[in-house]
């Protein structure tokens, strides 16, 4: 894969970014001057729900960018996790004739027809976050990050830290179907094979705290606190729910049971720090300004990249606590 790094993108300070692909024509016209007539572009924004903290941190990353101060009127609809709803709210959106849609797809299947429904209409579509399996002229753009590459970074250092000593783990997946629950899982998978890691669980927490402290509840009265050495949660929230869990059973989250997630939230990175959680890789949810600069792009008929991928670091205890002060989100 062809990547380069944009020099200089003076994006939100600490974003790096990487971009791939190659570039693409605007997914739609869109309008001579991208907006509806008196100089404000309507954008439709269909976001998952509210899930998790990270999330949140994302919703209101996108409500700061597509602002009227910006010169965007958004409408913005939430599915609630719920991926046939959140269909029906982007043809809500073409119905209305709304300049540009931006989608954070719950999962990668089933979208072909409504970005078909979408180009027919000549509304450009700009993916944040997660990714679709559509073919690639079936939206403008995408703009999220590498969620394999997460899922290996979190294995490498599961190899490397519990590798060599036969380790029972359990694995609180994402939503089912999602591009994060599926790229976690693929990256970590493989960093692991052929170590004494041994994977003896794995369900869906939904990417959700209540379902986090739910399934793990379930995986403890299974195994018992003894027969569970690590647990690889698909991001922070559901390791927050385990860890509930897991002093409810008695035990002590981070030394009893190792704990490995991703996001790099607050919340999680103060259990990083407090020893609760043992690593955890970041996932940037600060996609507002440059999915905003997508769709201005698009509109403006500018060549864009098709994907923009933003870096993420990662962190261990000692280095949470170096830079927790400083964290935007
Ligand atoms: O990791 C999780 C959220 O799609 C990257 O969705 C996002 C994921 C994020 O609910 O916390």
């Amino acid at each position: 894969m062809n990547r380069k790094f944009l020099a200089g993108a003076a994006v939100l300070g600490a974003l790096a970014l990487v971009v791939t692909g190659c570039s693409s024509s605007s997914g739609g016209d869109g309008g001579a001057s991208g907006d509806s007539g008196d100089g404000t572009v309507t954008v439709g924004f269909a976001q998952t729900g509210s899930e998790s903290g990270w999330r949140s941190a994302n919703t209101e990353s996108m409500k700061e960018a597509f602002s009227a101060e910006n010169g965007f009127d958004l409408i913005f609809n939430a599915a609630d996790n719920d991926p046939a709803a959140q269909i029906a709210a982007v043809r809500d959106f073409i119905n209305q004739g709304v300049d540009a849609i931006v989608i954070a797809p719950i999962v990668e299947d089933g979208w072909d027809d409504v970005l078909q429904e979408a180009s027919d209409a000549g509304i450009p579509v700009v993916l944040e976050d997660r990714t679709v399996t559509s073919p690639e002229d079936l939206f403008a753009s995408w703009v999220g990050l590498d969620f394999k590459k997460e899922g290996t970074t979190a294995g490498e250092w599961a190899a490397e830290n519990f590798g060599d000593t036969p380790t029972k783990m359990v694995v609180l997946e994402g939503t089912t179907g999602s591009a994060p629950a599926n790229d976690r899982a693929e990256g970590f998978d493989a960093a692991i094979k052929g170590t004494s890691i041994e994977k003896i669980d794995s369900q869906t927490g939904d990417f959700t705290r209540d379902g986090g402290k739910t399934v793990m509840e379930g995986f403890l009265q299974k195994y018992g606190l003894d027969g569970i050495d690590l647990l690889y949660a698909h991001n922070d929230d559901m390791a927050l729910g385990a860890i509930e869990a897991i002093e409810a059973a008695g035990g002590v989250p981070g030394e009893d049971i190792k704990i490995i997630s991703i996001d790099a939230v607050k919340d999680g990175m103060q259990a990083l720090v407090d020893g609760k959680i043992n690593y955890i890789v970041e996932c940037n949810p600060l996609l507002g300004e440059l999915a905003a600069g997508l769709v201005t792009d698009v509109l403006d008929g500018k060549d864009v990249e098709k994907k923009v991928y933003v870096e993420d670091q990662s962190f261990t205890q000692e280095q949470a606590a170096e830079v927790i002060d400083s964290r935007a989100y």
